[in-house]
């Protein structure tokens, strides 16, 4: 590893030449395939270059983490917990350095990087502790010289895939529990966020955490992923955890299914936002503006679907779009005020561009404003970038939308919404469930039984009442339903049982062989007195 002189990105920082880290050692620093990570404020400026890891790489290193594995699951697990209590301590020091990398690198503005990096933080601080529950249990026997006794076991090696939107936080509610839960890792990051992955390794090195417990081997999705996949079926990896999009998920359910295992899988999702008549309007706009543009609408918990009671819609829609068109865009290295920064990466602009060829599906579709690339023709007034070298799209609105159409059905990565308006609460949730997707949800109401209704009748991981579709906790479970999940949760003491299996003991000291169920003992019989006369009729 070495930090190189960046001219072009001068004002950003030097350029860091990574490599995987597999056993302790830095590898694959003279590889033949290289990528860049770079700044998509600026493209200039490359952030990092990394080795693409093959097969080879990943393979070598579920092999050194299946040796690791042998050791660590031994290490007792509150003293597991202490070297997750240092990472968090360590995250904690160099929280100002991280969150300016995460700008630097994926583009969030400051104040988002930094509270991503907090939830970091707040994840080591909830499974620091776990390590003194990992709780198994005492079950009574039906013998009485028997005790029954349950223990969580580790799995071995877990595969982790991470996405470039959530580079720091997602990574830590994947590779926290699966440490503090005794197994080992190999962890394939984003390509767009490798060198924050370098920082958040580089923690873990500093954290004293043993060689070989988690392995990191960089690349694109298409050969380095892939290669994580296989590994399920060339027998080296027993558990995989993948944050990104629907399609590929589907296809580790496949490969994970037919080796029996459990993947956990964090998917796309269209997150609906309910806004009934009674509702704070304020509140709610100011709700919805965060929730669609926020991150330029690049979480897996933006929204997509913004469902309208026509009674307030009109005043709704038009105070929602003065909003978005003050929106301050800009570099989020140079401005902290900024409210959203760039896409992460061409491929996520292209995407976002080409979506409005959905809109001419719709047959009432009305476009109230048309995202666009911004350039240094038509940039807004009050943007604050380089539109040249940086990858900055405006906002989009579309009204009109039925919940049927392509616009309302497809997951979009970018500042994109939908108005769907309608007559009441049935037809409100009817589209609010109208996708395949179940991720978050979020609806404004001051009524108790329109919220009543809400929460017992949404199909969704996660749901918001008179809040954003975002705000996940490190502590709450994280994950959704039909195409957004296959039902496993991450964070909080949930994520435990996507890291254990339950290990069933009994232990016999009669000194013989006591048999359940055959020679268990028999109740006998009672007698009782009759005592329906007390009151006749009965
Ligand atoms: C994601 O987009 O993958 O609730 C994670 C939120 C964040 C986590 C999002 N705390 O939006």
């Amino acid at each position: 590893m070495s930090l190189r002189e960046n001219p072009q990105g001068k004002r950003y920082g030097k350029t860091l030449t990574g490599a995987h880290f597999i056993g302790g050692k830095l590898k694959g620093e003279n590889a033949k395939e290289k990528f860049q990570s770079l700044n998509p404020s600026y493209l200039k400026d490359v952030v990092g270059e990394f080795p693409i890891g093959t097969a080879k790489d990943v393979d070598e290193a579920c092999v050194v983490a299946r040796d690791a594995f042998k050791k660590w699951r031994m290490v007792p697990a509150p003293i597991r917990g202490e070297i997750v209590g240092k990472i968090g301590q360590i995250f904690r020091e160099q929280k100002e350095m991280l969150s300016r990398l995460i700008t630097r690198e994926i583009g969030k503005p400051l104040r988002e990087s930094r509270g991503e990096v907090q939830e970091a933080i707040d994840t080591c601080a909830f499974f620091q502790s776990e390590g003194r529950r990992l709780y198994g249990q005492t079950v009574p026997s039906e013998l009485r010289r028997k005790e029954l006794e349950t223990y969580r076991r580790p799995l071995g090696v877990c595969g982790l895939i991470t996405a470039g939107n959530f580079p720091f936080a997602v990574p830590s509610w994947k590779i926290i529990p699966a440490i503090l839960c005794g197994n080992t890792v190999v962890w394939k990051p984003s390509e767009d966020a490798s060198t924050v992955a370098h920082a958040f390794m580089n923690v873990l090195r500093a954290a004293g955490l043993p060689d070989g417990v988690v392995n990191m081997v960089h690349g694109t999705g298409p050969v380095t992923g892939a290669a994580v996949i296989d590994a399920i079926d060339k027998g080296l990896i027993q558990k995989i955890s993948f944050t990104g999009s629907s399609r590929v998920g589907m296809k580790i359910g496949e490969v994970a299914g037919r080796n029996l295992q459990i993947p956990s899988l964090e998917l796309g999702g269209k997150n609906p936002m309910i806004v009934m008549d009674d509702a704070d309007i304020d509140a709610a706009v100011n709700g919805a503006v965060w929730a669609a543009f926020g991150t330029a609408g690049q979480r897996c918990t933006s929204l997509g679907n913004l469902i309208l009671h026509k009674k307030i819609a009109d005043k709704f829609v038009s105070s929602f779009v003065k909003r978005a068109q003050a929106l301050v865009i800009g570099d989020p290295n140079l401005d902290e005020g900024i409210a959203y920064g760039p896409m992460i990466s061409e491929r996520f602009m292209k995407g976002y561009l080409e979506h409005h060829k959905l809109a001419k599906k719709g047959k009432n579709t009305k476009c109230l404003l048309e995202g666009r690339r911004i350039t240094e023709k038509n940039a807004p007034k009050n943007f604050k970038g380089d539109a040249k070298n940086g990858l900055f799209v405006t906002p989009t609105i579309y009204d009109g939308v039925a919940i049927g159409d392509a616009l309302a059905q497809t997951e979009v990565f970018g500042p994109t919404v939908n108005v769907i308006r309608v007559a009441d609460f049935d037809e409100a949730i009817a589209a609010a469930n109208g996708t395949k997707y179940g991720l978050s949800s979020a609806i404004y109401t001051n009524d108790p039984v329109t919220r009543l209704r809400f929460k017992n009748e949404i199909s969704a991981g996660m749901s918001s009442i008179n809040n954003s579709t975002t705000g996940a906790e490190a502590h709450l479970p994280f994950g959704g339903t039909g195409w957004s999940g296959n039902g496993t949760r991450e964070s909080g003491v949930w994520v435990v049982d996507s890291y254990t299996r339950w290990h069933a003991v009994n232990i016999d000291d009669s000194g013989g062989l006591q048999l359940a169920q055959i020679e268990t003992e028999e109740t006998g019989e009672g007698k009782a007195e009759d005592l329906s006369e007390l009151v006749p009729g009965a």
